[in-house]
């Protein structure tokens, strides 16, 4: 994806002071590394998304990318996907994500169906036809009095019949639980070559920034935004998958 396949070592070296994490242009440069070695699940994830896309998508209809950053999502359900007069519209309000987004669309020539990439911010865009949402990731860097309302707009422009996919980090309210699987996910990024440094600055930047909600919130929450059924189609430690079909 990124065209360096740049390693992430952006937390390796002692901080004066942690800043809240942000989307610019080295964690763009970084990205595809970061994420695969931060969020379990995440490699076997993505290639699935276009076998679910070919399960809900029909003819003429949008696909929408919601937080798509540098297309990931994007290009596994193109590259699946053979349905005809349907587009794709990624949006992420990271600059620096859009652009390399835009080169790796431009650079994949596995599919014709159009991915119109755009700068903005998903809590203003248009849904409109969709037969396909994806968050994936993304719904945990919104503010959570703002989610319900986001939810209420993706089903609100969904086709019946048509799916969101919601991916997300979760807590859990037994405490147990909780510290079991975050210490697995921390293990995880050790294993991945993240030294405990890295792991505490990045933790204490993400602190105010990504907050996750636990499975039942977001199960109730869907159902509250118009999704009829809701259905828990990956886990791999604190990170889960979800189909809520409209
Ligand atoms: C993937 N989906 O590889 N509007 C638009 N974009 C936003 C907003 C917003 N309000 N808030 C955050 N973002 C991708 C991974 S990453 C997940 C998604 C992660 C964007 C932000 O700029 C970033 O690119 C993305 O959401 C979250 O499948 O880094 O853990």
């Amino acid at each position: 994806m990124s065209k360096s396949g740049a390693k992430d070592s952006i937390y390796n070296t002692p901080k004066d002071m942690i800043v809240d994490f942000v989307f610019d242009k080295s964690v763009a440069h970084v990205f595809p590394d970061m994420i695969r070695r931060s969020v379990p699940g995440y490699d076997n994830l993505i290639p699935l998304l276009g076998i679910i896309a070919e399960k809900f998508v029909t003819a003429n209809s949008n696909i929408y990318d919601l937080g798509c950053s540098l297309g990931a999502s994007s290009l596994s359900i193109r590259r699946r996907l053979n349905v005809e007069g349907c587009q794709i519209i990624a949006i992420d309000n990271a600059e620096a994500m859009v652009e390399q987004c835009r080169e790796n669309m431009q650079n994949d020539e596995h599919s014709t169906i159009p991915v119109d990439v755009i700068c903005g911010d998903i809590l203003n865009c248009n849904i409109s036809n969709a037969r396909l949402a994806i968050l994936n990731f993304t719904l945990q860097f919104i503010e959570p009095d703002k989610r319900l309302e986001l939810l209420s707009k993706i089903a609100s422009g969904m086709n019946q019949g048509g799916a969101l996919i919601l991916s997300e980090k979760i807590i859990s309210d037994d405490i147990d639980e909780q510290n079991l699987i975050e210490e697995l996910q921390l293990n995880f990024k050790s294993a991945n070559g993240y030294s405990d440094l890295e792991i505490s600055q990045k933790r204490s930047a993400l602190d105010n920034v990504l907050i996750p909600d636990n499975l039942a919130t977001h199960k109730q929450r869907l159902l509250d935004a118009g999704f009829s059924k809701v259905i828990v189609w990956q886990q791999c430690l604190n990170f889960i998958s979800i189909i809520a079909i409209k």
